[in-house]
């Protein structure tokens, strides 16, 4: 696994954060080590696929970087006919996604698209994964693409969504940041690693509170939500197509 040290030098003029070759290069230490959690979640949402998976049907990995959380559930899915549809709009991230998912499964049970997850239509859908993606998606286009996944999953059809949160107390706020920080200093990120790579992040990611998931979850048309994981200010939720 190569090391994570994009911005460990100073950088001018820090830009916008994207998901090109440096960072597709080193991304799996890089969320390792900035996501509290991430490991637990890849394994675990494969358990949550396992339990949802519907013959015959598809799961969809929507934002799906270099398919970790692909390969944790077609590790764990006992389903037959299932087939993995995997869509990001990097190409440094479908480039090699493809290869490490040839790799690993049989040709024929999974599909990698290079598009913009709002672009594409979903069909027969049972499992539907948005691991850490929606909050790169600006704001006003949340709840249409939460529509979109509400429409192609099958009735008893799920949406596992993992998300950076923020809270609107700021005492808790201020807590769970600090906590962060301290996660990403105790995984070996320097102060001016951390600094460089929030200001590229600020208009990027932008989170949204817990409260704020539920209601679009619910406006979308997802009658059960629940919270089964969280780690300092990062959570991910089960929504249910009943
Ligand atoms: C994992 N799920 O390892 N359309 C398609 N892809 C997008 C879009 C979009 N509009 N916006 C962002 N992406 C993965 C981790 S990373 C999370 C997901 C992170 C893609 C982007 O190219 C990147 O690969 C992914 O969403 C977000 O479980 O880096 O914090």
């Amino acid at each position: 696994m190569q090391r994570d040290s994009i911005y460990a030098l100073p950088q001018g003029q820090v830009v916008d954060f994207a998901f090109n070759e440096a960072v597709a290069d080193v991304f799996p230490d890089m969320i390792r080590r900035s996501v509290p959690g991430y490991e637990t979640i890849i394994g675990l949402l494969g358990v949550i696929a396992r339990r949802y998976a519907q013959p015959n049907t598809q799961i969809y990995d929507l934002g799906c970087s270099l398919g970790a959380a692909t390969l944790s559930m077609a590790s764990q899915v006992r389903a037959d006919g299932v087939r993995f549809v995997c869509v990001d709009n990097s190409v440094a991230m479908t480039r090699r996604c493809e290869q490490i998912l040839q790799r690993h499964l049989p040709m024929g049970q999974f599909q990698v698209e290079c598009a913009d997850i709002q672009a594409i239509s979903l069909e027969k859908a049972s499992v539907v994964v948005l691991n850490f993606t929606l909050q790169f998606l600006k704001p006003a286009e949340r709840l249409l693409m939460l529509c979109k996944i509400y429409e192609g999953l099958l009735p008893g059809g799920v949406l596992i969504l993992s998300e950076k949160l923020q809270f609107a107390d700021a005492s808790e706020q201020a807590l769970l940041t600090d906590i962060h920080l301290e996660f990403k200093r105790a995984n070996g990120y320097s102060e001016l690693e951390i600094s460089q790579k929030r200001s590229a992040l600020e208009n990027v990611l932008i989170p949204d509170t817990f409260e704020q998931q539920v209601e679009r979850l619910q406006a979308a048309g997802f009658s059960q939500t629940v919270k089964w994981f969280q780690g300092f200010n990062f959570a991910s939720l089960l929504a249910v197509k009943v």
